[in-house]
């Protein structure tokens, strides 16, 4: 397949006014009629006209209302091109298609008995052919007919400007929207499905009508997305002065979706995982994930809609900018500085538990990315959340009130346009008369940049001189890396572990001095004169993680405990925790590997454990888990270690089991040596009362269920009474899960019989069963046997994306030390997965196929079995586009 290069783009031949559909919506042929207006580019004279088109069958062509013959235009590679054509055209194109079979969830497709679409990035091209490329946008009306008694409902973008019945007992409804927009945001909904609606008023006094549709006997499930959506709606009008431009905004959600939701203009379509909720079946995460999402979604409305992107490779323009905004929106929600330290320690961690990797292994690639073979696969985490950090470091070197000119001055100079990531940039550095031309940098180079920092007291001079050097290792295609502009936050703590107040050499002395300052590092060495230092400080560097990179920094094990203790920054406190983690874990997996090595028949319990003489870690986090002064929430985070994942990052060659060994040894002891704390907390941290999402209740919950993790390491009776009463008393889903995970991972006689009663309990909620297959596949007993058991569940299949993603994703991405089982069964176990999937959905295939992204970091043994995984998969015939670029990236 074709790569496709970001300095091929070319502006589009026709551009198009208006788009006029009609829709016979039958399962299995639908028709559909599509009338498009389009004027010649001028700058295009004598081009063609292109129009996309994929699995579609074209019953007629007809160009200004003369039908157009075989001879007339040549289609090639999915391209229509219609030469010789006038300036001004009126095309009428009728296509069919067969969305009962559509399995690719791209397009138009049938989801229990109800019709969905998807177009982003390029599904509109599976509905009609149609210039589909972001740049093209135009003004669309809709009509929709079917059967009445089958789907009532019948929804699409805009406004409902006319419906009624037709004969045979069918109906219609058209739909208009008013707003111009390009083809992947074209939506159509159509079925049995129930709303909860409310009429709101915006900050301006009009009344918009809101409605959350979802399948019926649902409806007591949709009150905290409404509530979502109203937040959202509030805070973009408060901290950026944007408005909602419809008068009716729908959310819709569907069980069968490949990805989180969709921002279709007015007609939001989500997965169900981002939508249903109550305390019975959904946790506080899920809580979370859905007023982040709804808002992110909502967030599109002007970051991806009004103005949205002139290609594919923009992508970043409204995914990265979205995410910024959704993560600011989830913090503001918290209200708290502590509550919003917890929102960034979540981010944070999810960007160095998938980003990093990603930008370390073979498909790494920048923030907007130079080529691609599948769009699809561009929707990732660098895009997505580094892209975010990218927008975040704006604001972290303009300020908030600088960053908001910056947007004002984007949606002055761009509504209603397809721009760029260097438009983006330009109403930045122009709204605050900044050079940002080195920040470009951050879009073009992949790869996560290392800072290393170093510091030198001169206690006559009473001066630190903090020196940072900056270094990006090669990433593919990307051998040399130049010097990125990276804000770098710093504070310095006193021996009292008081802030200091800050003045670098050079400046005057402020009037009130602050005691965090934002180095701007623009060179690939660089040192920082702080004056007045009276005493040695402790330096707090990189605070709030403000910029997405690798701090290395030499603290000492008591620096880190004190930093742990004191520092004034959330965030800085948390990740000494961190540094400290990870320091013994790395230790006590040597030790594993030594032991192993050694081949002494001996438990890894009695070599770790003179290992552990050194109690700093245990002491600060006992400290930590008794203070409490401290937010719940924030407590749960340094109580949470490092992920094996995150270990096996620091090392060289990636040992699963050896890291699996180590941090289990290191939560049991942490649990002997805390006993009597983890018990006191558990008891105090109990949460009374009915059940509320809220952060403080939650971060209570989140806390007392570390806890429970902790005390069921020690796998007594004691733990195993706690576990089954709360499971058995619960009167929410996020106790009912942690307790049921406790159980499962110990040797609790009830264990099974829990994992019964849940499924029964649980059957007809599917997003519950996703738990209760994610649970068993990330279990610590679970082995590939376990897991090809469960895929012959009668309620597992691979054609729902949410449950292949709840049992075979779980498994490959959140078990490595069972997938990584040294006969290579995981990887054969992957490879056929792969191969099945890429039949029925190669998006979701691809995903998956990422799963060995970090092959080569493995052993010698280990590598020769994912290689022939990896050719296994390369060989087969018929592989997308979508999995093919993964695993040739993969194996090159
Ligand atoms: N903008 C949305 C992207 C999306 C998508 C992309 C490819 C295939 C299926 C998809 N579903 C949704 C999601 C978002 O970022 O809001
Ligand atoms: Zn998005």
């Amino acid at each position: 397949p074709p790569t496709i290069y970001r300095k091929d783009y070319a502006a589009p031949t026709y551009f198009v006014d208006t788009v006029e559909m009609g829709f016979d919506l039958e399962p299995e042929l639908t028709r559909v009629a599509t009338r498009i207006t389009m004027q010649r580019n001028p700058a295009a004279a004598g081009k063609d006209i292109e129009l996309y088109g994929e699995e579609l069958d074209l019953v007629q062509l007809r160009l200004n209302g003369k039908t157009l013959t075989a001879r007339d235009y040549r289609v090639q590679g999915g391209i229509l091109r219609i030469p010789g054509a006038p300036a001004k055209v009126t095309l009428d194109i009728e296509t069919t298609t067969n969305p009962q079979r559509n399995t690719s969830l791209m397009g138009l497709y049938v989801s229990n008995g109800n019709f969905f679409t998807q177009c982003e990035a390029e599904g509109f091209r599976k509905i009609t052919y149609f210039p589909d490329r972001p740049d093209v946008m135009g003004k669309y009306t809709v009509m929709l007919r079917a059967d009445k008694k089958k789907y009532p409902v019948l929804l699409s973008n805009g406004n409902l400007i006319e419906e009624g019945n037709l004969p045979d007992g069918r109906h219609y409804a058209k739909w208009e929207d008013p707003f111009k927009k390009p083809s992947y945001l074209f939506a159509l909904v159509a079925g049995k499905l129930v709303c909860q609606e409310e009429k709101y008023k915006l900050q301006s006094g009009r009344e918009v009508l809101l409605q959350v549709w979802v399948e019926d006997g649902n409806l007591d499930k949709t009150q905290h997305a409404m509530d979502s959506l109203k937040n959202s709606i509030r805070w973009d009008e408060e901290r950026f002065g944007l408005e909602l431009d419809l008068d009716r905004f729908m959310i819709v959600a569907v069980g069968d979706f490949n990805m989180g939701a969709m921002e279709n203009k007015g007609l939001n379509i989500f997965n169900t995982k981002f939508v249903l909720a109550n305390p019975r079946i959904a946790t506080d995460v899920d809580y979370a994930n859905i007023e982040a999402v709804v808002g992110h979604e909502y967030f599109h409305n002007w970051t991806g809609n009004r103005v949205t992107c002139r290609d594919w490779f923009q992508l970043s323009l409204k995914e990265g900018l979205t995410v910024f905004r959704d993560q600011e929106f989830s913090a503001d929600m918290i209200g708290s500085d502590s509550g919003r330290a917890v929102k960034r320690i979540d981010d944070v961690r999810v960007l160095r538990q998938a980003q990093f990797p990603e930008d370390a292994g073979p498909m790494a690639h920048p923030v907007r990315p130079d080529s691609f073979v599948e769009i699809n696969n561009f929707y990732t985490v660098t895009v997505y959340e580094k892209g975010a950090e990218v927008v975040r470091m704006y604001q972290t070197l303009l300020g908030r009130d600088g960053f908001r000119k910056g947007m004002d001055l984007y949606f002055k100079r761009h509504d209603g346009q397809a721009v760029t990531c260097d438009d983006f940039r330009a109403a930045m550095a122009d709204a605050n008369k900044r050079d940002l031309k080195q920040f470009e940098r951050w879009y073009s180079q992949s790869g996560t940049p290392r800072v290393a920092a170093s510091v030198r007291y001169d206690a006559k001079a009473k001066t630190l001189e903090l020196t940072l050097e900056q270094s990006c290792p090669s990433t593919p295609g990307q051998k040399k890396k130049l010097p990125f502009h990276i804000p770098v936050a710093v504070g310095l703590l006193d021996s009292k572990g008081k802030d200091m107040a800050l003045s670098l050499s050079g400046e005057k002395t402020a009037k009130s001095p602050q005691t965090t300052r934002v180095l701007e590092l623009t060179q690939a060495k660089q040192t920082f004169k702080f004056t007045d230092v009276a005493e040695k400080p402790v330096p707090s560097i990189l605070r709030g993680f403000s910029a997405p990179v690798v701090l290395e920094y030499e603290y000492s094990d008591a620096e880190l405990a004190f930093l742990m203790a004191h520092d004034s920054d959330a965030f800085n406190r948390w990740e000494a925790g961190q540094r400290l983690a990870t320091r013994r874990l790395l230790n006590l997996t040597i030790a594993v590997q030594a032991a192993r090595q050694s081949g002494h028949v001996v438990s890894v319990e009695s070599v770790l454990g003179n290992l552990q003489q050194d109690d700093a870690l245990t002491n600060a986090l006992r400290t930590t888990l008794n203070d409490t002064s401290l937010d719940p929430a924030f407590r749960e985070l340094v109580l949470t270690l490092p992920s094996e994942t995150m270990i096996a990052e620091q090392m060289e060659v990636i040992d699963p089991q050896a890291i699996h060994a180590a941090r289990q040894f290191l939560r049991r002891t942490l649990a002997k040596d805390l006993s009597a704390d983890l018990l006191a907390a558990y008891e105090a941290n109990q949460n009374k009362g009915a059940y509320s999402p809220d952060a403080t209740a939650s971060g209570k919950r989140a806390l007392k269920n570390v806890v429970l993790s902790y005390l069921a390491e020690l796998d007594d009776e004691q733990a195993h009474t706690l576990a089954q009463q709360q499971c058995d008393n619960a009167n929410n889903m996020t106790d009912r899960l942690a307790a049921l995970a406790a159980l499962t991972n110990s040797r609790a006689e009830g264990k099974g019989k829990a994992l019964e009663a849940f499924y029964t309990e649980f059957e007809q909620e599917a997003l519950v069963i996703d738990k209760w297959f994610t649970l068993q596949a990330t279990a610590r007993t679970a082995d590939v046997e376990t897991v090809r058991a469960l895929a012959q569940h009668p309620a597992f299949t691979l054609k729902n994306p949410n449950r292949a993603r709840s049992l075979i994703f779980s498994f490959c991405n959140g078990n490595p030390s069972a997938f990584h089982a040294l006969d290579g069964s995981g990887y054969t176990f992957w490879a056929e997965q792969v191969i099945a999937l890429n039949g029925s959905n190669p998006q979701v295939a691809a995903r998956l196929a990422r799963s060995m992204d970090r092959w080569r970091k493995y052993s010698t043994t280990l590598q020769e079995k994912m290689r022939a995984a990896l050719r296994q998969v390369a060989d087969t015939p018929n592989l997308s586009r979508d999995v093919a670029e993964v695993i040739t990236k993969s194996l090159s």
